[in-house]
């Protein structure tokens, strides 16, 4: 039966191409252009929550820029990740394969840059390919014709880079600079007789959230709505989110995150939670230029000086330190935003945007206040959940909207698949492209999830689950050994813990069946989560 609606796609294929080649109007050109391969850009920014992209949630900043994306092509609501955190992300996207199997389980391991990746599969199929902005995983960027990355975390005022000639700096403002290398390269400096994929890669908005000059005071006199969620009290769910190093309140450093000068807190008597809170803050303020330092000190000056004469105290302090918290996160997306416009009107205006696949996401999620939160890590949504947007014009039917589980193991197979490439046995995502085409197959019920960095900075306990459409089945291990079930139609802050719940005991069972299945099929096991644990433990 399958086979046979195979053939019939087939035929009306060809029918199709046979219609298309039979007309004569300039139409024609158009779809001869389309036929041949599409260019690829990939976006990731680094910790942008899908709370902060209008396309998603207007609540707290507009994003129109990012938002064309989502308006002339698919927006995906429930795309997440396999591991939420950085270098383990960026390795997942480059393999298609999970942490335990890619040589990059947290943020200390190096990257085996020996392996298959998705750009040495696109260079195979003909493809230029490049890499500009941040890297972060240790090992020198391969499978790349061009690259220029950030060092490690980067900077965000007058940045590092690394090329294969070596380490140079650059001078400006990083989400500028990696735009305008990307927008060199497309323009000047690959081999245009082919088809070309370009990783473009923010280290904005991550911590500790440095605005362009030109945005320092844009978002200063707003006042951000407060999540439901900023006091949570932690109850009714177990010692995992209890003990996490995370919170606002206390964790987030007043001086290198909220700017507060490290006398005036410690004058204070505030904990600035960070041993070296201040080393990072005269860092990253001692890169800036003397023109830098002025329009830096004009604005962080007056806050300064607020915060000496009225410190906040007990609930108020936290919230005072949850709006600047966003005062900054939100001006670094602002410039993300700006760039991407850039970015996207050079598209246009070079006839490039028409064959052009253009992919908008995060590393992974991140929290903004809920659960009185910022950081990741979580199999909590918040930041298991990530942005992604993909447009692909001629293709995808202007603003959809997918609700589909996808993750971001799945994005180097439909990348592949895109651009008509055999995607290896090995790779353990699955192509997304016939969701993108809105075709009626049947997708997956569950996706799974392994995070590994602990003991760790932010304390976020082992943990592996699955999500299911409506429920979450997570096990945190290690040093406990706990579970916890969602009902995320119920609870979607994820607030009660419903795992020894006697109306829950069906779906419990089979989540719990549906976890060993997902274990199995992606090659992951407990006996494996303790052979790698003891590792590390060794290598600490
Ligand atoms: C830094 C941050 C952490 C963050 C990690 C990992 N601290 O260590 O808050 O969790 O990076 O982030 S900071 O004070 O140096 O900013 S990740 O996105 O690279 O995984
Ligand atoms: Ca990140």
């Amino acid at each position: 039966m399958k086979k046979c609606v195979h053939i019939f796609f087939i035929i009306l294929l060809v029918l199709g191409f046979a219609c298309n080649t039979n007309q004569s109007t300039p139409k024609d050109v158009k779809s001869l252009s389309q036929k041949t391969p599409p260019n690829v850009i990939f976006i990731m920014t680094d910790d942008h929550a899908y709370q902060a992209i209008s396309a998603y949630s207007s609540k707290l900043i507009q994003t129109p820029h990012i938002d064309r994306l989502a308006k002339e092509g698919m927006r995906f609501d429930r795309a997440f990740v396999t591991n939420s955190i950085c270098a383990p992300s960026r390795a997942v996207i480059l393999t298609g394969k999970f942490s335990h199997l890619n040589s990059v389980r947290d943020n200390i391991q190096r990257f085996d840059s020996t392996q298959q990746t998705l750009p040495k599969l696109m260079q195979a199929t003909g493809y230029e390919t490049a890499m500009i902005g941040k890297w972060h995983l240790k090992s020198e960027p391969t499978g790349f014709d061009y690259w220029k990355v950030l060092p490690d975390q980067g900077h965000y005022y007058n940045p590092d880079f690394l090329t294969p000639k070596g380490k140079i700096q650059e001078k400006g403002y990083v989400t500028d600079i990696i735009t305008n290398e990307a927008i060199d390269w497309i323009r000047s400096k690959r081999d245009t007789s082919r088809p070309f994929m370009l990783m473009y890669q923010h280290k904005a908005p991550h911590r500790e959230w440095w605005p362009a000059t030109e945005h320092l005071k844009d978002l200063q006199s707003q006042k951000y709505p407060e999540p439901a969620t900023l006091f949570d009290d932690y109850q009714g769910r177990g010692k995992a989110a209890k003990e996490a190093e995370m919170r606002i309140n206390e964790h987030m450093g007043l001086s290198n995150d909220n700017k507060i000068q490290p006398e005036i807190a410690d004058k204070k008597g505030i904990k600035n939670f960070l041993v070296w809170y201040d080393r990072i803050f005269k860092n990253d303020y001692a890169r800036l230029d003397e023109a830098q330092k002025k329009q830096w000190d004009a604005v962080y000056g007056p806050i300064n000086e607020d915060f000496d004469k009225n410190t906040p105290q007990g609930k108020d302090l936290l919230r005072w330190k949850f709006q600047r918290y966003m005062q900054d996160y939100l001006a670094c997306i602002r410039s993300v935003d700006e760039n991407i416009g850039r970015l996207l009107k050079y598209l246009d205006e070079s006839g490039l945007a028409e064959n052009t696949v253009v992919v908008y996401t995060s590393d992974q999620g991140f929290y903004l206040g809920e659960h009185g939160w910022f950081d990741k890590r979580f199999m909590y949504e918040e930041s298991f959940r990530t942005p992604l947007l993909v447009r692909w014009p001629g293709k995808i039917k202007a603003g959809s909207v997918c609700t589909e589980l996808v993750q971001n193991l799945d994005i180097p197979e439909t990348l592949l698949d895109i651009v008509g490439a055999k995607i290896p046995q090995d790779m353990q995502g699955k192509s997304f492209k016939p969701l993108l085409l809105e075709s009626n197959e049947s997708w997956r019920d569950v996706i799974y999830y392994h995070y590994y960095e602990y003991p760790g900075i932010h304390a976020v306990k082992r943990h592996y689950g699955i999500r299911s459409k409506t429920h979450k089945l997570i096990h945190f291990y290690y040093d406990v050994d706990e579970w916890e079930l969602y009902d995320l139609e119920k609870d979607p802050q994820e607030m009660k813990n419903v795992y020894e719940d006697a109306a829950y005991k069906d779906i419990r069972e089979k989540l719990l069946l549906q976890l060993k299945e997902a274990q199995a099929q992606y090659q992951d096991s407990d006996s494996l989560s303790m052979a790698i644990l003891e590792n590390d433990l060794k290598n600490k």
